[in-house]
C-alpha cells in the first residue's frame, strides 16, 4: 500500500511522477486547506482565498528550527526560518524570488516572509518585543500597497510595480536596516484605467478617510465628480457601503502607519495635497475655442486652486501634456515614498562602513503575468519582466545543476526544461530586439504605433515566438512561456518617450508647494526611480535628506553596471540572457532594462529560494480548483521538471575542503591534520551513512536532505561531548 494520497509533504519523495500525479496531490491538499507543499527546497503554494488559522505568532514561533520545520507542514514560515539560519550558519546572503501569475499569493508570501524573519532575529537575537527598526519593517508592504497597488479584473489588490525588500543583518542575527527598490510603477493607471478596475487605492482611501474639513482643505469635492475614479459607465464610485467601509480602515491604517515609518504631519499633508492636485489636473477639460483656434479650459474651477499651463498646441497635444504631468507628479511621488521608507531603514553608518558586519536577506515581488482582454505596453513590460524571472529560475535549478555535473564527471539525470531565453533574445538583442526598434523609433520625427508595428513584423517574420495580426490594425502576438498574449501597440511610443514638456517641467520646479518642487529639481536615475540632487536643500527638506545615507547600493549606480558584467563572466552558459544595460536612458524601455538587469544582479548576489505561487480558479473564490487552470501553470512554470530534477539532482556542492572543515568531525579527531582528498570525503560520508551522495572532481554532491542529516548528526554529537564534559566536570569537583 503507498502513501495516501494528498498526505505527501514534498512532491519530490513522490514514486510516480506525472504532471496528473502532482495536479492530484496538490488538488486533494488544497480541499483540506493544506496550501503549502514543498518540491524538495522549493516552496509550491495555492492561493486559498479564504483566511486560513495558520498564520500568527503562535504559529509562526514552532517553526524555530530546521528539527522543528521537518516535523510540521510545509509552511511559507519554514522558509523564512530556514533563509535565516542558513545565513547564521553560512553567513551567505540569501534571496526569495516569489513568482507566480496575477493573483496567485506573491504580495501576500513576501509580508509572511518578512514577518518570520523578524520573528526569528527576535527569538534566536533574544529580544522580546518590536524594535522601532522591526517595527517599520512590518509597515512597509502596506504603504507601499496604499500607493502602488489596485484592482484589477484578476486580482482586487493587485501590485502595479515590482519591489525588491532587502532586510539587513548584524553578526549575531539581529536586523539593522533595510532597503527597498522599487521596479517600474504603472503610472498610465492614474490617467487611464480598464473597464472593471481602478485606480490605486489612495484615492479612495483619502475619499472614504479624510475628514470634512480635510475634504475642504484639498478643495475635494464629491468622488464621483473625478474621472480618474470613476468607472466611465455612469456608477457612484463607491459600489457599497461596505467598500466605503473598508477604504475607511486602510485610510485609518495608513494614518497609523505613516508616523511609524517617520513621517511627519507635514509630509502627510503635502502627499494628500499631491495626490489631491492630481485628481483636480485630470479633472481639467481642454476645448478648443472655435472663433480664435486656442485651446482654453473648459472647467476654470479646477485650477483655482492650481498652477496655471500656458503656450498649449491643439486640444490633443495639451490632453497629452495634462495626462502626462499627472503620471509625472504620481510616479515622483510614489518613489519619494520609497525613498523615504529607505531613509527610515538605513542601517547605522558605523555598520554600513564595514560591510563584512552584514548580511542580508533579499525578498523578490514583481507583478504576475497578466493576459487582459485588451494589454498594451503596461502588461509587456510586466510579462517580459516575468520572462526574466522564469529564465533565472530555468537558469539555476536546471543549467547550472546540469553544467557543474558534467564538469565534475557526476552521473546527471536527462531533464527537458522549456527554455525561454530565445523570447528574450527576441525583446533584448541589439541592434534589433523589441525594445531597441521601439527606442529607435521614438528618436524619429514621423512614427506611428502602426508603422512601428509594420517594422516588427518585418524584422520577427520567421520568429515563432511573434504573430503578426492578419488585418492592419497596430497589434501584435507574443508566444510567452505562460501563454500567447495579443498586445495592442496603441499609444507605445508615446508611453515610451515619457516625457514631460520642459515647460511643465520647469513649472513644477518652480512650485510653491516645497515637495513638487523637491521631487521636480531630483534627477530620475538610470532605472527610473528617483534620485536626489547633492547639492540643493530646501526648507521642506526632510532632516535626513540634509545628510543622505551612503546607500549599499542603489538603483542606477555603477555597482549595477559593474555586477552585471561580473555576472556575465561568471555564466559562462549559451543559455543565460544578459539584458544589458542603456547609457543615459531616456525612454521607459531603458529604464525598464536597467531596473530588471538591476534585479537580476541583486537577485544572483545571493544564494536563492524560490516560492512558486499558484492561482487556483479565476473567480478570485475560496475552495475552487480548477483543474485546467491549476495545470496549465504547472506546466509553464516546470514544476514537473523541478520535482524530477529535485529528487533526482544535487541541491548542495561542497568544494573539499568546506566539506571537510564542517563535517571532519564526524569522522576524524578534532585534533587531527585531514588532507581534503575525495578518499576523506568518501569516509565521512560514509561514516554518516549517507547513501546517494556522490564525490566529483572537486566537490561533494549532496542531496538536500543529505546536508540536513549531517547537520543533525554533528548536533547529537556536540551535545554529547558538551554532556560528557560536563559529567566529569562535576565528577572532579
Ligand atoms: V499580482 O501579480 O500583484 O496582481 P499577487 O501578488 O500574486 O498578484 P496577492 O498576494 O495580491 O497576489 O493575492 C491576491 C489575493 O489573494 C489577496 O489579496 C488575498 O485576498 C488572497 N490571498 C493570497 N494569498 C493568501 C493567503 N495565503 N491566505 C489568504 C490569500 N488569502
Ligand atoms: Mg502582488
Amino acid at each position: 500500500m503507498g502513501t495516501p494520497k494528498g498526505t505527501t509533504h514534498d512532491l519530490a519523495a513522490l514514486n510516480d511522477l506525472t504532471d496528473e500525479i502532482i495536479l492530484e496531490e496538490l488538488h486533494i491538499r488544497y480541499i483540506q486547506d493544506i496550501i503549502y507543499t514543498y518540491i524538495g527546497d522549493i516552496l509550491v503554494s495555492v492561493n486559498p482565498y479564504k483566511t486560513l488559522n495558520i498564520y500568527g505568532d503562535e504559529i509562526g514561533s514552532r517553526y524555530v528550527d530546521m528539527e522543528a520545520v521537518k516535523q510540521l507542514r510545509p509552511h511559507i514560515y519554514a522558509l523564512g526560518t530556514r533563509a535565516y539560519l542558513t545565513l547564521q550558519r553560512k553567513n551567505v546572503n540569501q534571496c526569495f524570488l516569489v513568482s507566480g501569475e496575477s493573483g496567485a499569493g506573491k504580495t501576500e508570501c513576501t509580508k509572511m516572509l518578512i514577518a518570520q524573519i523578524v520573528r526569528m532575529s527576535q527569538i534566536h537575537a533574544g529580544h522580546t518585543g518590536h524594535s522601532d527598526l522591526e517595527d517599520k519593517l512590518l509597515e512597509v508592504n502596506p504603504l507601499l500597497e496604499a500607493f502602488g497597488n489596485a484592482q484589477t479584473v484578476i486580482n482586487d489588490n493587485s501590485s502595479r510595480f515590482g519591489k525588491l525588500i532587502e532586510i539587513i543583518f548584524s553578526p549575531n542575527g539581529r536586523i539593522v536596516g533595510g532597503q527597498v527598490t522599487e521596479h517600474m510603477l504603472e503610472k498610465s493607471r492614474v490617467v487611464r484605467h480598464g473597464v472593471g478596475e481602478k485606480n490605486f487605492h489612495i484615492f479612495y482611501c483619502m475619499f472614504a478617510g479624510l475628514s470634512q474639513p480635510e475634504h475642504k482643505r484639498f478643495f475635494l469635492d464629491h468622488p464621483d465628480k473625478y474621472r480618474i475614479v470613476s468607472d466611465g459607465l455612469g456608477s457612484s464610485v463607491f459600489s457599497s457601503k461596505a467598500e466605503y467601509d473598508r477604504h475607511t480602515d486602510s485610510f485609518q491604517n495608513l494614518q497609523r502607519i505613516l508616523p511609524v515609518i517617520g513621517f511627519t504631519p507635514q509630509d502627510i499633508d503635502i502627499m494628500f495635497a499631491i495626490v489631491s492636485a492630481v485628481l483636480h489636473l485630470c479633472n481639467i477639460e481642454l476645448v478648443e475655442e472655435p472663433e480664435s483656434g486656442q485651446v482654453v479650459i473648459l472647467n476654470e474651477e479646477e485650477v483655482d486652486f492650481g498652477e496655471r499651463v500656458v503656450s498649449l498646441k491643439s486640444v490633443h497635444q495639451a490632453t497629452d501634456g495634462r495626462d502626462a504631468l499627472a503620471k509625472a507628479l504620481y510616479g515622483r511621488l510614489f518613489s519619494w515614498v520609497v525613498q523615504q521608507v529607505n531613509f527610515a531603514l538605513h542601517v547605522d553608518v558605523e555598520l554600513e562602513n564595514r560591510s563584512e558586519l552584514t548580511s542580508k536577506v533579499g525578498i523578490l515581488d514583481m507583478a504576475g503575468f497578466e493576459n487582459f482582454p485588451e494589454n498594451s505596453f503596461e502588461q509587456l513590460c510586466i510579462n517580459v519582466a516575468n520572462e526574466q524571472l522564469q529564465n533565472f529560475f530555468n537558469e539555476h535549478i536546471f543549467n547550472m545543476e546540469l553544467q557543474e555535473c558534467e564538469a565534475e564527471g557526476i552521473k546527471h539525470p536527462k531533464i527537458q526544461f522549456s527554455n525561454n531565453a530565445a523570447l528574450l533574445l527576441l525583446f533584448f538583442q541589439r541592434p534589433v530586439g523589441l525594445f531597441t526598434l521601439l527606442d529607435e523609433e521614438c528618436k524619429l520625427a514621423k512614427t506611428t504605433d502602426l508603422t512601428f508595428v509594420e517594422k516588427l513584423n518585418k524584422q520577427f517574420s520567421k520568429s515563432d515566438l511573434y504573430k503578426k495580426a492578419r488585418h492592419k490594425d497596430p497589434v501584435f502576438t507574443i508566444v510567452h512561456y505562460a501563454g500567447e498574449v495579443v498586445y495592442s501597440a496603441i499609444g507605445f511610443i508615446e508611453k515610451n518617450r515619457d516625457t514631460l514638456s520642459s515647460n511643465m517641467q520647469s513649472l513644477m520646479e518652480n512650485s510653491r508647494n516645497e515637495l513638487v518642487n523637491e521631487l521636480f529639481m531630483s534627477k530620475v536615475s538610470d532605472t527610473g526611480s528617483l534620485e536626489r540632487r547633492g547639492e540643493r536643500h530646501s526648507q521642506y527638506t526632510h532632516p535626513q535628506w540634509q545628510d543622505p545615507p551612503k546607500r549599499h547600493f542603489g538603483p542606477g549606480d555603477s555597482l549595477s553596471r559593474q555586477a552585471g558584467r561580473k555576472l556575465k563572466k561568471k555564466m559562462k552558459s549559451q543559455e543565460v540572457v544578459d539584458i544589458g544595460v542603456t547609457a543615459n536612458p531616456n525612454t521607459a524601455c531603458a529604464h525598464f532594462r536597467n531596473s530588471l538587469q538591476y534585479l537580476v544582479d541583486m537577485l544572483s548576489r545571493g544564494e536563492p529560494n524560490f516560492v512558486r505561487c499558484l492561482r487556483p480558479n479565476s473567480y478570485k473564490a475560496p475552495n475552487g480548483f480548477d483543474s485546467n487552470m491549476v495545470m496549465r501553470q504547472l506546466k509553464y512554470t516546470g514544476v514537473l521538471e523541478t520535482t524530477r530534477i529535485r529528487r533526482m539532482g544535487f541541491t548542495t556542492r561542497l568544494p573539499f575542503q568546506v566539506f571537510l572543515d564542517r563535517y571532519k568531525f564526524l569522522a576524524f579527531p578534532l585534533v587531527a591534520e585531514v588532507s581534503a582528498t575525495p578518499d576523506t570525503c568518501q569516509m565521512i560520508i560514509d561514516r554518516a551513512n549517507i547513501q546517494t551522495a556522490q564525490i566529483g572532481k572537486t566537490k561533494v554532491f549532496l542531496k538536500y536532505w543529505h546536508t540536513d542529516q549531517l547537520n543533525s548528526q554533528l548536533d547529537h554529537m556536540i551535545t554529547d561531548i558538551i554532556r560528557i564534559q560536563a559529567r566529569m566536570r562535576a565528577k572532579l569537583t
